[in-house]
């Protein structure tokens, strides 16, 4: 791909963030009984400049699959409520405890650990209600609502969250590592895409696409992830470098070397893109995204 590609999809990428960060702030209108003290932390949590990767995925899938974007910004919006719920509770010093995060403090040392706690919660829960009030037909909100509660439970996000702080298996190889992987990150990823293609009305051959795509580019992005918490900075990032290596975690240039990383996202770049055959010239952004995610810098 070349270097005025890339640039032009960053260009559609950033023009994307504002519109996704609109719909976020308007999707939390805290009612009666809301303290506001726990709204302050859910906006603090969910509007902090993030990515906002998986809500660009969802929309971008739905366009590949003949919707129009706006159809899909609830499910944008509640995969990244779900996301910033993972990232609050990942952050809090039961888990890896983090100081920095988007730049700015982690919730807990923002509004204390039970707050923090809490914001998560009912980022999870809000996820859901923003679902289950789309303004889609019955079946389309009830698989929605199906496919993300798999993506973020005990089988898949929790479950590889759990697997990942047991720490360092004994004889670790890559299958073992990338399991944990599928389910930490990847999950959420594929459920991104998932979502804006049943938003779309998609048939089984462009599911099936996506989801081979999914399940590469959820791979890539965490080699880019480990790599950067290797070779990235701090300024960037937004959050602590190194600390995977500190904290004595299974990675990738850990287990691989650098270089092997490095390949081993190429080739998977490779097989994202080829997954995505099956949509034709409407997957054009997805496919050129598996490579900007292999190159971003944050
Ligand atoms: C607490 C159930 C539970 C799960 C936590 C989010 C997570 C699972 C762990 C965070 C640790 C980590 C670095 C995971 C690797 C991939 C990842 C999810 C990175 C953060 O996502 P980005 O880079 O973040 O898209 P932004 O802030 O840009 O949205």
């Amino acid at each position: 791909m070349t270097k005025t590609a890339l640039e032009d999809l960053a260009q559609c990428f950033e023009m994307l963030r504002p519109r996704i960060d609109a719909a976020l702030a308007a999707s939390f209108q805290p009612g009666e009984g809301c303290p506001a003290k726990l709204a302050e932390a859910i906006r603090y949590a969910l509007l902090a400049p993030g990515k906002r990767l998986r809500p660009v995925l969802v929309l971008w899938a739905a366009e590949a699959c003949g919707a129009d974007a706006d159809a899909a910004m609830p499910a944008a919006c509640a995969v990244e409520m779900v996301h910033a719920y993972s990232l609050v509770h990942d952050d809090l010093p039961a888990m890896d405890d983090d100081d920095l995060r988007r730049g700015r403090p982690t919730c807990h040392k923002v509004f204390g650990e039970a707050m923090a706690v809490l914001t998560g919660d009912a980022l999870l829960a809000m996820a859901f209600r923003t679902l289950g009030t789309a303004p889609w037909p019955p079946e389309t909100v009830a698989a929605c609502c199906a496919a993300l509660a798999e993506a973020a439970g005990p089988e898949q996000l929790v479950g590889g969250q759990a697997d990942d702080i047991e720490g360092p298996m004994a004889e670790a190889n890559l299958a073992q590592l990338e399991s944990i992987h599928h389910r930490k990150t990847g999950a959420m990823i594929d459920v991104s895409l998932r979502l804006g293609a049943l938003v779309a009305g998609a048939d089984a051959v462009r599911l099936e696409a996506l989801r081979q795509y999914g399940r590469r580019l959820g791979l890539v992005f965490q080699i880019t992830d480990d790599l950067l918490d290797v070779r990235g900075e701090e300024a960037s990032l937004g959050k602590r470098v190194g600390k995977d290596s500190a904290a004595g975690k299974l990675t990738y240039p850990g287990l691989l070397g650098v270089e092997a990383s490095l390949a081993r996202a190429g080739q998977l770049v490779d097989e994202a893109r080829a997954a995505l055959a099956p949509l034709g010239d409407a997957a054009e952004q997805l496919a050129a995204l598996a490579q900007f995610v292999l190159e971003r810098n944050r």
